[in-house]
C-alpha cells in the first residue's frame, strides 16, 4: 500500500492526476473487502464509489510531485 500525504493521490507519487483517476476508474463499483484497492477508497468508507473520483477531482494536479511530472 503506497502512502501520500496528498489526498486524492493513489499512487503514492505526491501529485493527483490522471495515473490516479485510471486507478480509481479500474476499481470503481468494488468494495475493499470484495478485494478493491483500498488507496482507491480515498474516503475510507469501503466502497470504491463517485465520493472517491470526488476527492480526486478536488485535488486534481495538486501535490509537490507535480513539478516533476513530464
Ligand atoms: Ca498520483
Ligand atoms: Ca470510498
Amino acid at each position: 500500500m503506497q502512502t501520500s500525504s496528498i489526498a486524492g493521490d493513489i499512487t503514492g507519487d505526491e501529485c493527483v492526476d490522471k495515473e490516479d483517476f485510471d486507478v480509481w476508474d479500474a476499481e470503481f463499483g468494488v468494495t475493499v473487502e470484495a478485494g478493491g484497492d483500498p488507496c482507491a477508497d480515498l474516503n475510507h468508507d469501503g466502497w470504491i464509489d463517485e465520493l472517491d473520483y470526488v476527492v480526486i477531482i478536488e485535488n486534481w494536479e495538486k501535490g509537490p510531485g507535480c513539478d516533476a511530472a513530464p
